[in-house]
């Protein structure tokens, strides 16, 4: 069988990679990546009987975290870390067996994939082959057990990063581990169905559980101006999603006159008091993860990628890329954290002092910083504007930014929003339109932007204060539309979560997800309202009533 993989929007001609990724991943470790997330399955149906009888194994759990998160889009791209995690996953798996079996776990039954165990390098390729995706052949069963799979890949992200700052859930991990266990049952369609729309419960008390993480740890976002221009001093640029990564980072560039600054999804630091209070912190520089190819160039100095999106770096800046975390990429220097959970970045610092500061390739400032605690506190101001016609309609413009060229759609949709709208926003996607200076209403912008994507929780928190100021039932009622695009796996997660909560009506870009059968579409347009895009004039028109 030839690769497949079909997890992201910006899948082969829609349907399928079957050669070679758009996103750089290669066959064989497409089929690595495909043979980890069995494994993982595997494991979860062990962990589930282990679970049974009050076997707990905390090894495990972080394993399924970490895996799933190396497999999302533009994560992990070194095949020799998917080779060491399946041998990994199997000695787990059978040493968790055992503990489950001397506490009396029945063991009888277990599917295939907790039974199959490769021996060598060449078992492990020739099992690759076989057990991806197209290995299910019933086109809707196919289309939900991925589903709830990415979702898991989405959440397993979001309990890294609460990990990271000491916060855990096992209610989570034992939900996670039952539904990935399920994908390997004869499950029906209906069946199916409901266990996705169970993974999005647990997706909103796995943003809840790293918002209370970020919070507690780094304080409320607040409203901020960052700035978009450079200094003069060598720097060190941050992406990703990880904040324990840039508070580590922030505190041992202290005082060494290198400078740091965000990229992409990373722009969110930004907006915590205990990061603002670094002087050498000077802003954001650049824009989503698509443009590093050319970003990462002028930036000049090293550049750390805490989590996704990394793209396949060019030779010009290759050696200036340092990866942690999940992330990997053949040839790059991965930094480790060591026992006690702290990393080392005085490589990436030394590196800096030797490299020429940023080019600058903008000025100015955007403003960001709307959180669920920062908008709730300006909720007199909002409900005022509301109550006065200033404010009409709300739209959550939250999700992911891509390369495809049909993404302008979003920023053409910005400019032609009635004034009186304004968008909510989180994760990547804010960069086709936060730079647009589309003003503001009574003081307040129009473009609240709350942070990352999984921040996209701060949004349902403002929404479900605002149904509350206004007597409303139902979320559904305000005059608030969902325009969301999507790109990985994480805003899987966050569709989940929103459907779980009741949330109809929302409308995803710039394409449906490949991996949703027509009938498995036709479940979430008859039961939620869900659609596509068409064009601009279009659909402002559909959602304006
Ligand atoms: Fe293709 Fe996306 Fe899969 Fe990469 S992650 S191989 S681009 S579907
Ligand atoms: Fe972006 Fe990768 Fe999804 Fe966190 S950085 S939103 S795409």
């Amino acid at each position: 069988m030839s690769m497949f993989c079909y997890q992201c929007q910006e899948t082969a001609g829609c349907k399928g990679c079957t050669v070679k990724g758009v996103c750089g991943k290669t066959e064989d470790l497409a089929k690595l990546q495909d043979l980890l997330v069995y494994i993982v399955r595997g494991i979860s149906a062990v962990s589930t009987k282990a679970r049974e009888v009050g076997v707990i194994d905390k090894n495990v759990d972080n394993f399924v975290v970490e895996s799933l998160f190396a497999t999302i889009t533009n994560a992990n791209f070194d095949k020799n870390v998917f080779v060491s995690r399946a041998k990994e996953g199997l000695a787990l798996r059978e040493a968790l067996k055992v503990k489950a079996k001397n506490a009396g776990a029945d063991l009888a039954n277990l599917p295939e994939a907790a039974m199959w165990t490769g021996e060598t390098e060449e078992a492990l390729n020739a099992k690759a082959g076989i057990v991806g995706v197209l290995a299910t052949e019933n086109e809707d069963v196919r289309s939900l057990r991925e589903l709830i799979t990415y979702g898991a890949k989405g959440l397993c992200a979001y309990l890294k990063h609460a990990k990271a700052l000491n916060y855990d859930d096992d209610e989570i991990h034992g939900f996670m581990h039952k539904a990935l266990a399920k994908t390997l049952e004869d499950l029906s369609v209906d069946e199916l169905v409901a266990l996705t729309l169970s993974m999005g419960e647990y997706g909103v008390k796995g943003m809840a559980l790293l918002d209370k993480a970020n919070t507690e740890s780094y304080g409320n976002p607040e409203i901020t101006k960052v700035n978009i221009g450079v200094r003069n001093n060598p720097a060190i640029l941050i992406s990703g999603h990880d904040l324990r990564d840039m508070e580590q980072l922030l505190e041992q560039t202290e005082g060494t006159g290198v400078d740091v600054y965000t990229h992409s999804e990373m722009l969110a630091a930004n907006y915590y008091p205990a990061f603002k209070k670094y002087s050498h912190f000077v802003g954001n520089y650049g824009n989503a993860w698509w443009k590093q190819t050319t970003e990462f160039e002028s930036f000049n100095g090293p550049i750390l990628m805490t989590t996704n999106c990394l793209v396949p770096p060019k030779d010009s800046y290759k050696d200036r890329v340092y990866t942690t975390g999940v992330v990997g990429f053949e040839g790059l220097k991965h930094i480790d954290k060591n026992e006690k959970g702290e990393k080392d970045f005085s490589e990436i610092i030394e590196h800096a002092k030797r490299c020429a500061a940023p080019t600058e390739i903008e000025r100015g400032e955007i403003v960001g910083g709307f959180a669920h605690n920062q908008v709730i506190a300006l909720a007199d101001k909002v409900v005022e504007a509301v109550k006065t016609g200033a404010i009409k309609n709300f739209f959550v413009m939250a999700g992911c930014d891509g390369r495809a060229k049909s993404r302008n759609y979003y920023t053409e949709f910005a400019e032609k929003l009635p004034k009186d709208a304004v968008i909510l926003t989180a994760g990547c996607a804010k960069y086709k339109y936060n730079k647009l200076n589309l003003g503001d209403i009574n003081g307040i912008p129009r473009v609240l932007d709350a942070g990352q994507c999984n921040d996209s929780y701060s949004l349902v928190v403002i929404a479900l204060k605002l149904a509350e100021a206004f007597g409303l039932d139902s979320i559904n009622d305000l005059p608030l539309h969902y325009n969301i695009a999507w790109y990985e796996q994480k805003a899987v997660i966050v569709l989940l979560s929103l459907l779980h909560l009741g949330v109809k009506n929302i409308h995803l870009g710039p394409t449906l997800p490949a991996f949703l059968s027509p009938n498995v579409v036709k479940v979430l347009v008859d039961n939620f309202g869900i659609g596509g895009i068409t064009n601009v004039d279009d659909d402002l028109k559909m959602f304006l009533g």
